[in-house]
């Protein structure tokens, strides 16, 4: 992944780049093991090699180039952040979490070192200057949801121009009043910053495109129904990811072809896996890239997984925005209404989450349920507790991990892995 020919791009946004070269190495060394080792993959992932490739290269110059035409770079840290508003503006929006512990020393210097790991990440990219992506956006957008990160952007705000809207954490019609008018908000900030004015027509096209992204997502989802799966589960969390670093259209034409493959290889029977590979779902807290370790240990188990109830998958990708709103105000209102029905644990209740597990478990026909949470993440360890009730009487098999982005657990993750997949084979047999 490291390529001197972006150096002095690097150097101009100001990264470390003897630190950046070390960690483009440590990235590649992990994408090789864990995706290039895979066998059988669809020929449509060249377009994931691609990507990673040129994920701090051709997509940042691209960044770069459209900075130079005028336009503004926006980057969010959290599904409730409608990426349609910067696109309006044609604005470009970036996700910025990251998966990596590579700057967790200097975050450790800010924040406390019970932090969960992605804050501790995405604060240590900006403190150690590794993270071109932040380093290209104009605004940062975050958000009132975990404490966590609520008091870590406070503090961020001194490095980098950070605005924060306020998501309420319960859904009242009072609570929807003040979430319509944060929209409004938000949508005047990113107008100020880019000079330019949001329309109904504008705001019509980003929907349609948003819309267009999340329903290629939600075509990839249910091929992974087909027994066997016709993709791995960590290429399809890799393109779940690679879904907030990439143009949309783009992405949305490359996994349009990659699932015309996967038809294909239903048709003809051709698995990523053997059919009877053990079929889990994941589900819990995000996984932003290169946050493979998971994934990874579970197929490399002999799993297979098939659906992840996550930000980083279903529960980002499974409602859309209602397309009937002609005026600018209107179409906030259904941008509103369609980012309030995310059920992140932040909120309370939220037993639209509980449901949507269960759901989904019936729909990939799941063998098991595998509930990842992030260490000192209070919302999804805790919730776990009422998933798995929930589980326990829908006579669900599940097992709760927690754990960070450091690698010395990994062996340790294995083994409670496969002692689940002896479960998950014992009860099949019974
Ligand atoms: S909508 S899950 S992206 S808030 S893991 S930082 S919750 S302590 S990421 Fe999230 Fe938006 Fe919700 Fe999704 Fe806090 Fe937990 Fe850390 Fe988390």
């Amino acid at each position: 992944m490291s390529n001197s020919k972006y150096e002095q791009m690097w150097k101009d946004l100001g990264l470390d780049i003897a630190a950046h070269d070390g960690l483009l190495d440590v990235l590649g060394g992990f994408y090789k093991d864990i995706y290039l080792s895979q066998k059988n993959r669809p020929k449509g992932t060249d377009y994931l090699d691609f990507v990673l490739s040129e994920i701090h290269g051709l997509r940042i110059q691209e960044l770069m180039e459209a900075k130079a035409q005028g336009r503004k770079v926006f980057g969010s840290f959290c599904l409730y952040v409608p990426e349609e508003l910067a696109l309006a503006v044609d604005g470009i929006s970036v996700g910025l979490c990251a998966g990596v512990d590579v700057g967790t020393k200097e975050a450790e210097k800010v924040l406390p070192r019970n932090t969960c790991a992605l804050i501790k990440s995405f604060f240590g990219f900006k403190l150690s200057a590794l993270c071109p992506y932040i380093e290209a956006c104009d605004l940062v957008i975050g958000e009132t949801t975990c404490d966590g990160k609520k008091k870590a952007y406070e503090i961020f705000n001194d490095y980098h121009p950070t605005f924060v809207i306020e998501l309420p954490q319960i859904k009242t019609p009072e609570a929807k009043k003040l979430w319509r008018s944060e929209i409004g908000r938000l949508a005047a900030k990113i107008e100020e910053v880019s000079g330019k004015e949001i329309t109904g027509e504008s705001l019509s096209k980003a929907v349609r495109t948003v819309n267009a992204k999340r329903k290629v997502l939600q075509r990839l989802s249910a091929l992974r129904k087909a027994n066997p799966p016709p993709i791995s589960g960590r290429d399809a969390l890799l393109i779940n990811q690679v879904q907030f670093y990439d143009d949309p259209v783009r992405f949305t034409e490359k996994i349009n072809t990659l699932c015309d493959e996967l038809e294909e290889r239903i048709e003809k029977d051709i698995g990523a896996v053997p059919a009877d590979a053990p079929r889990i779902l994941v589900s819990g807290c995000p996984m932003a890239a290169p946050n493979w370790k998971v994934y990874f240990v579970i197929e490399k188990s002999g799993a297979v997984v098939v659906g992840e109830e996550s930000c980083v998958g279903e529960r980002g990708t499974r409602n859309l925005v209602a397309e009937d709103g002609q005026t600018r105000e209107e179409i906030l209102d259904r941008i509103a209404e369609r980012y309030l029905n995310i059920d992140c644990a932040c909120f309370t209740p939220n037993d639209e989450r509980l449901d949507h597990i269960v759901e989904m478990s019936r729909k990939y026909k799941v063998d098991g349920v595998i509930h990842y949470a992030l260490q000192f993440c209070a919302p999804y360890t805790i919730e776990a507790y009422k998933v798995e009730k929930t589980l326990e009487r829908e006579n669900i098999p599940f097992l709760r991990l927690e754990t960070d982005y450091s690698m010395e657990d990994a062996s340790q993750l294995e083994t409670r892995v496969q002692a689940f997949l002896e479960i998950l084979e014992q009860k099949r047999c019974g």
